[in-house]
């Protein structure tokens, strides 16, 4: 048997991918689709060649992102995907280790393009339940300095972290990993493509909960809202750095400032609200533990990610996906029996409420069928 993923995930045709208008939408914050006063602020947008380093919003942009994470300088990229590789790429040397979480976004869902193209290796380790690392972990996972064995150069972070559930980093812990990696020659680079969502929920500011680390990636296409489009902010001379490797990439964009728009607003206003998808996540969450045969602690759910085990269903994440797909709500299969669903502003808690009422209504007939 050959393993596939839920129909709400597939690129098969592309008629059947778009959701319907009706579709309550839950596979991601990424589906966030912009809003009209982004789609104004776009087509106002003053732009120039960024390449030049010409296009005023984007220029703007950055000056905000670098001022906001308290950082000397930032870089717009397109994807947070290019903006992870291009900050391990300027911190390792090829042959390296990366110590990253087992389950994080840079061991599991980039291609491997650490190896594949920073020519480094990731040493993964094993979190929490909650995906958060201690210094003990990480520490046990370096490599001794000797010539025979590659070294480690960089730890990253991934806060929140997505695939347990949108845990969030107590901001201490960020601190005293940090300090120790930096004591060893280590740098440390912080996936945050949910920062926001991170200082939503311990009601902190983004340039504390990152002053000691290296770079931060941040994404601005996902709880943010803006279509397209992420951050990267560290010094001035790593982001110099991290321009040429965007170029060599091919991330080098020309009249980008009309995306850049929505990302700025998306900077200033979205994070004021990013308090409304954890109510919706947790109240999903809380009403997912009412549902026989579903699996979830409601006081894990911190931010907008909620991720249940279907395993005592009969059904497994495909399936109960699939199910859910063919009545208009779309969740993401992340394992076997573990669905993920993701808040965000353009699902309500009217569409809350109808997910789990089908969510319901498929765990409850499958139940008919196998008494
Ligand atoms: N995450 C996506 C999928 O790729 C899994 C999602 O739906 O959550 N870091 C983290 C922590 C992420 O969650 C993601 C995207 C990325 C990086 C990559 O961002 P993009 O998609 O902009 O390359």
């Amino acid at each position: 048997m050959t393993y596939t993923v839920a129909k709400g995930n597939q690129l098969t045709d592309p008629d059947h991918v778009t959701p319907a208008d009706n579709a309550v939408d839950l596979r991601s914050d990424t589906v966030t689709r912009p809003s009209e006063e982004m789609r104004r602020a776009m087509a106002a947008a003053e732009v120039g060649d960024d390449v030049y380093g010409e296009d005023p919003t984007v220029n703007q942009l950055q000056k905000r992102a670098a001022e906001i994470f308290g950082k000397e300088a930032a870089l717009y990229v397109p994807t947070g995907c290019m903006g992870n590789l291009i900050c391990i790429k300027v911190w390792t040397h090829h042959g390296n280790e990366v110590i990253c979480e087992d389950r994080s976004h840079v061991n599991l869902y980039e291609l491997a393009s650490m190896s594949a193209i920073a020519g480094c290796m990731p040493r993964a380790v094993r979190g929490g339940a909650d995906g958060i690392l201690t210094w003990g972990q990480i520490e046990a996972s370096i490599r001794p300095k000797i010539y025979y064995d590659s070294q480690t150069a960089l730890v990253c972070l991934e806060n929140t972290s997505n695939m347990a559930g949108g845990t969030v980093y107590p901001t201490e812990r960020v601190d005293e990993i940090s300090d120790r990696a930096h004591a060893l020659g280590l740098k440390v680079h912080l996936d945050g493509a949910r920062i926001f969502n991170a200082a939503a929920a311990l009601n902190d500011n983004v340039a504390n909960m990152t002053k000691k680390v290296d770079s931060v990636m941040f994404c601005l296409s996902k709880g943010l809202g803006a279509p397209i489009g992420s951050m990267i902010v560290g010094s001035k001379e790593f982001i110099e750095r991290a321009r040429v490797y965007r170029k060599m990439f091919g991330g080098g964009m020309r009249q980008v400032g009309v995306v850049a728009a929505a990302g700025l607003l998306a900077l200033e206003k979205s994070p004021l609200r990013l308090h409304e998808d954890h109510e919706n996540a947790r109240h999903l969450a809380l009403g997912i533990a009412q549902i026989p045969g579903l699996k979830i602690d409601p006081a894990s759910v911190k931010t907008n990610i909620v991720i249940f085990d279907c395993a005592a269903t009969g059904m497994n994440a495909v399936e109960l996906c699939d199910a859910l797909y063919e009545r208009g709500i779309w969740a993401q299969d992340t394992a076997f029996y573990s669905v993920r669903m993701v808040t965000h502003w353009n699902v309500g808690r009217a569409g809350i409420e109808r997910a789990l009422q089908e969510l319901k209504t498929v765990v409850q007939r499958k139940k008919g069928q196998v008494a």
